[in-house]
């Protein structure tokens, strides 16, 4: 079930899908990208004739290696590291790191490529790349953790750099990860270069607000499509998905707004408090304690814990999926419209599959896809980045109000794009077009390179 593509447009596709051959996921992010462009070859007909969208479809650069390390037995284990460089137009190459047995180059290139998009509507001078490892840090010491992220260092360290590729956190990845990746490149590199990661520690060149961005960031977006439509977050019952960064600190924003959470989950099954989720508990267990989201229940004795359940069949009016990629499905995505689902703010990357998508715009929802929604977190790592450049830092209402205008800059871009390109209400269009032309006008500005 997918949408007809323009005719010029469809061609170039099916080059992606020959030359890619069983990377689903890459087909499916470029799919959801290329399905929006037809309109805007017609305006300019000169991206076409310098074959940009062929261009952007084929990564800058893409570096796969061998990440050895020695376990807590003794035991020696191999896992791959990767790191695509997909675009760097707009500024160096910007993105995450995910650490997850999932991850293969279709996971790591689908992440890319929408991270172009992306950091184009933050605004800011970022290009786009994504990387990370097959690694399970699920059990491991913390020890193990430091071996394996100094190995994946010690290949990765000569591909990187402030000026070159900015690497983050993403899942699996967080502060703990970055510190000891920025404690071997500062040992490999005799340098104490604050802008080669972002999500750094406090203490050390990391930014206030931060950790709390993504969240934050993804509940501003939405805030912003509720008021675009006369509502408000407050009052509303709100579902959760995941229990990782980006879980949390969009419930501590739902919550600050008048939302009431009630879901949250992680990938046994999903916690149910009706009476709203105590965010203190599961920070405390996950944050802290790292467990699973099941001992919720150890000290919250009315709530639920539904092992392997479908968190989507909990009604809500706001759905926040933020745990991973095809987390809603079509069927999902008609339960949550069937029981009254106003809103959906992506911020997870691709957490909902083209039906689902498909579904969310015919009952005419506010849906705010992944690309803007969650820019909240990269954006904030670019901030991060101008602190370190001027040897400054920001305290955290400023910072925080940098954010809130960033995400809504970018609401309002996405807005005005569906709304000039005769799809008005469609953020997926919106985003699509927005952050692509600004890459495309660079990529034309600086020659066939
Ligand atoms: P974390 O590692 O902190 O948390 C991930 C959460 O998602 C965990 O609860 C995890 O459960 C769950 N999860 C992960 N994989 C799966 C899976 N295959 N099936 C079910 N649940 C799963 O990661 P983040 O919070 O940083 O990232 C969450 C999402 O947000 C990702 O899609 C990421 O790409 C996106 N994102 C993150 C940004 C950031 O700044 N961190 C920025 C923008 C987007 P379990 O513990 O069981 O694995
Ligand atoms: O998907 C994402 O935007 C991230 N994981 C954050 C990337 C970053 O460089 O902060």
């Amino acid at each position: 079930m997918t949408t007809p593509m323009d005719e010029k447009i469809e061609p170039i596709y099916q080059e992606v899908l020959a030359r890619n051959p069983g990377e689903v996921e890459f087909h499916q992010a470029v799919r959801e990208v290329l399905e929006s462009l037809g309109p805007v070859l017609v305006k300019h007909p000169e991206f076409a004739e310098h074959k940009i969208i062929e261009r952007i479809c084929e990564p800058e650069r893409q570096i796969i290696f061998r990440v050895p390390w020695v376990d807590t037995n003794g035991v020696v284990q191999i896992n791959r590291g990767f790191r695509v460089e997909f675009n760097s137009a707009l500024g160096p190459y910007k993105g995450g790191l995910r650490f997850h047995p999932s991850v293969y180059l279709g996971i790591i290139k689908f992440l890319g490529f929408e991270q172009i998009f992306k950091n184009s509507l933050t605004g800011l001078p970022i290009g786009g790349g994504k990387g990370g490892s097959d690694f399970d840090p699920k059990g491991k010491t913390d020890g193990e953790i430091m071996r394996f992220c100094q190995s994946f260092i010690t290949e990765l360290y000569r591909h990187i750099g402030e000026h070159t590729d900015v690497p983050a956190g993403d899942i699996g990845v967080g502060g703990r990860e970055i510190g000891f990746m920025f404690g071997q490149y500062k040992r490999i590199t005799n340098r104490w270069e604050a802008g080669v990661l972002t999500g750094k520690g406090l203490n050390w060149g990391g930014s206030l607000v931060r950790t709390e961005a993504t969240g934050y960031g993804a509940v501003f977006f939405v805030d912003e499509m509720l008021k675009a439509r006369k509502d408000s977050f407050d009052g509303k019952i709100c579902s959760v998905s995941g229990s990782g960064n980006v879980s949390i600190y969009t419930i501590e924003k739902i919550q600050q707004l008048g939302g009431k959470v009630v879901t949250c989950s992680d990938s046994n099954g999903y916690i149910y408090d009706e009476k709203g989720i105590d965010l203190e508990l599961v920070q405390q267990l996950k944050e802290i304690e790292r467990r699973r989201i099941k001992d919720y229940l150890n000290y919250r004795k009315d709530a639920k814990y539904v092992k392997n359940g479908n968190i989507w069949e909990v009604p809500c009016q706001v759905a926040m999926p933020s745990a991973t990629q095809n987390e809603i499905n079509g069927k999902d995505a008609q339960t949550l419209v069937k029981n009254g689902c106003i809103a959906v703010g992506e911020g997870a990357n691709m957490p909902t599959t083209p039906e689902g998508v498909k579904i969310f715009l015919e009952a005419g929802i506010a849906y705010g896809p992944g690309k803007a929604a969650n820019a909240g977190g990269v954006a904030t790592s670019a901030l991060e980045m101008q602190q370190n450049a001027s040897r400054d830092s920001w305290d955290f209402a400023y910072t925080e109000d940098r954010l809130h205008k960033i995400m809504q800059n970018i609401h309002k871009d996405c807005f005005e794009t569906a709304e000039e390109y005769g799809a008005p209400g469609n953020y997926v269009l919106g985003a699509n077009i927005a952050g692509f032309v600004k890459v495309a006008r660079a990529m034309l500005a600086m020659g066939v390179v």
